[in-house]
């Protein structure tokens, strides 16, 4: 089993000095949903993403030798948020940079000042962890990479970065790779592991500029989180199948994504998006995300689909947001379609123009 502890990895005080980091790192959204995992952050199912553009967080990093006097037991930061201060954030990073000392020992060397801004609007619902966790861990890499020169194989570097991202939250480790990446491990995907994603680059051109508008439905806070359920998971009835479900859905998917067979790609990602939401319905307690909107838009959508004879497909995070999946062929008659008939069910008229994207950049 692939492990990264390194005890050696401690900077010779002398040598350590101030400085700082920054990567701009995207969002995803999943095709193939991962929900419901065991043991450290490990899937009980593989998963398959788009790399989204518009969508990321920039983070950065900015560290310097702790002061004599300080203790070298304890994870000193600041978190800044959007320009304040947030203790939420902190806390929360605190724990990880905590849950990942036997990978990097160093981090107990230093003070950080991290900050940290999203492209997209505060709290518009869309998942930021992925993008959030992502960033820092390239940040936390790089730094690795800057004292011990450890890291200078491309491969190497965002396969460690996509298993640090998965300890901060499993969807944040498939956010490493520009357009597909793929999570867990499923026989048909050669070098697939639970441990990190791995690039899927072997689709046909249709994928490779494929949209991805996110429509705003609701901005308020969740009611249940992700983590909460995920550990929700292990006591559904339905859990098994729905494991046995997305394993074969993502053999299936191979030849579908080689062949740019949008009807069917576009089927199987919204009967994802679905029975995630089933899932959370058969839950106990159960609950419910999505909103009256977005259902009243999953029926235009089908509507205008038919039609139209136009392959739009939908998908859903954990939340009420639809996300439009389709080929950029089609892209001004479906903009058309959502500026007339959508945006007016959406918060105050708010979408995201998205699509496939580079992946991560180091912007220093
Ligand atoms: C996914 N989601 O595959 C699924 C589908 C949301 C919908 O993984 O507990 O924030 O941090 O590992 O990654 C969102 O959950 O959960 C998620 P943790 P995460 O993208």
């Amino acid at each position: 089993m692939l492990n990264y502890n390194n005890p050696q990895l401690v900077i010779e005080s002398a040598k350590a000095k101030e400085g700082k980091i920054t990567w701009r790192s995207p969002s995803n959204i999943a095709i193939i949903k991962y929900w419901g995992k065991h043991g450290i952050q490990l899937p009980r199912n593989p998963s398959i993403s788009f790399t989204l553009e518009n969508a990321y967080s920039e983070t950065t990093l900015a560290y310097r030798p702790k002061d004599v006097d300080s203790s070298y037991n304890e994870i000193s930061m600041n978190f800044i948020f959007d320009r304040n201060p947030n203790e939420q954030f902190k806390n929360k990073t605190v724990k990880f940079f905590e849950s990942i000392l036997d990978i990097f020992p160093f981090l107990k060397q230093f003070h950080f000042d991290i900050t940290s801004r999203n492209s997209f609007p505060h709290s518009a619902g869309i998942a930021s962890s992925a993008s959030g966790m992502s960033a820092l861990s390239l940040c936390i890499c790089s730094l690795e990479h800057k004292y011990f020169n450890t890291l200078d194989d491309d491969a190497a570097f965002r396969q460690k970065a996509s298993f640090v991202s998965r300890l901060g939250s499993g969807s944040a480790c498939r956010s490493i790779y520009p357009g597909m990446a793929l999570w867990g491990e499923s026989p048909e995907w050669t070098g697939s592991s639970d441990l990190y994603a791995i690039p899927v680059d072997d689709t046909h051109e249709v994928f490779k500029s494929y949209h991805d508008d996110i429509l705003i439905v609701s901005k308020g806070e969740k009611s249940v989180s992700s983590r909460a359920g995920h550990g929700l998971m292990d006591e559904n009835i339905y859990a098994d199948n729905r494991y046995k479900q997305a394993k074969n859905r993502l053999r299936n998917l191979k030849s579908i994504l080689q062949q740019g067979d949008v009807e069917a790609f576009g089927k199987i990602a919204e009967s994802e998006a679905l029975v995630l939401h089933a899932l959370m319905m058969s839950s106990n307690p159960p609950y419910i995300l999505i909103k009256p909107n977005t259902l009243l838009m999953i029926e235009k959508i089908h509507h205008f689909r038919k039609e139209m004879k136009v392959p739009l497909y939908f998908s859903l995070d954990a939340g009420p947001n639809l996300h439009l999946l389709y080929p950029d062929e089609v892209k001004t008659q479906v903009q058309e379609f959502i500026t007339s008939e959508l945006l007016p069910h959406c918060e105050n008229g708010q979408w995201i123009k998205d699509k496939v994207g580079r992946g991560p950049l180091q912007m220093d």
